[in-house]
């Protein structure tokens, strides 16, 4: 058998990056081939155990968090048949092909296991948050490894929740549904959840800024992920404690070039794209999200 790369094309057309730029989110289906998928659930799995051995793990120790998912960091710096997958051109060039950019960076890899039965939601929330970044644009292919559907929690995203500025970063597992409570009238109003359930193969794409979401894993088996993040090459620094750019000391403003974020998918610019200094949304966030914080606590 060859060796499984992930590197052929899969084709998008101008329609569903138009989606994606509107919406913050695209379904893609059957993005990997049978023999592809069963290559990645073994080398993840072994991937997983490695770090299980060495009691490494991004959220060893944390029981609670384990209920919302098991969740490894960066598999590909340790085993090479995830790295095939993570540094795949295919998922990289459709990362670039979304946002709209020249050159995609990796951001990271992380694999999203979330228990059978007794688990938690994962819930409402950005990522972008999350990151130690003055630019939007970083997009998550969010890669389903088992059929996914509401009941062992499939991904939710709200339509056009991207262009709603940046939200204060809530604490998943919770269930406090902060996010819910900190909506604005107006936003309250356009809250419209979409469910994404698909085969294992297909994958979701969405933007840092998304609002998205994952009931309980209420099936008798766990629900298997792998997210691998990309951000726009020129995405710079915004200095605050990330697992990945914490070993990495970084200056604040650097951009986000390491070995350790290699480029995925480097080609012609496109016309539109997603990618874009962060700080004035944030500036405004800063006068917002005080008051979003005090109904959260309501
Ligand atoms: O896998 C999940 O349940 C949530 C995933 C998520 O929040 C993400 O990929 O950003």
């Amino acid at each position: 058998m060859s060796q499984i790369d992930y590197s052929s094309p899969y084709p998008i057309t101008d329609e569903q990056v138009r989606f994606y730029q509107q919406n913050g989110y695209i379904q893609l289906f059957n993005v990997l081939s049978e023999a592809e998928l069963e290559r990645l659930r073994a080398d993840i799995a072994d991937a997983m155990e490695d770090r299980r051995k060495k009691s490494e793990g991004h959220n060893a120790g944390n029981p609670f968090y384990k209920k919302v998912f098991t969740q490894e960091v960066n598999l590909w710096t340790s085993h090479d048949g995830v790295a095939r997958y993570t540094l795949s051109k295919r998922i990289g060039e459709i990362a670039r092909r979304l946002c709209g950019v020249p050159k995609m960076r990796l951001w990271h890899d992380h694999a999203l296991f979330k228990p059978a039965k007794d688990s938690l939601a994962s819930d409402w929330h950005q990522d972008w948050p999350y990151w130690p970044m003055n630019h939007v644009g970083a997009l998550s292919c969010w890669m389903a490894l088992d059929d996914v559907n509401m009941e062992n929690g499939c991904l939710q995203f709200v339509p056009g929740s991207h262009k709603w500025g940046v939200f204060p970063a809530v604490a998943l597992g919770s269930g406090r549904k902060e996010l819910e409570k900190m909506l604005f009238p107006d936003e309250r109003e356009n809250f419209k959840p979409v469910a994404m359930p698909m085969p294992a193969g297909s994958c979701t794409f969405h933007d840092g800024l998304t609002f998205h979401y994952a009931n309980a894993n209420h099936s008798d088996k766990p629900r298997r992920a792998i997210a691998t993040i990309y951000q726009p090459d020129g995405t710079t620094h915004r200095k605050k404690g990330h697992c990945v750019t914490d070993p990495l000391d970084l200056a604040d403003g650097a951009v986000l070039a390491h070995e350790v974020l290699p480029v995925v998918a480097e080609g012609p610019a496109f016309e539109t794209t997603t990618f874009h200094d962060a700080r004035p949304t944030l500036e405004r966030a800063k006068q917002v999200n005080p008051k979003r914080e005090a109904m959260a606590k309501q």
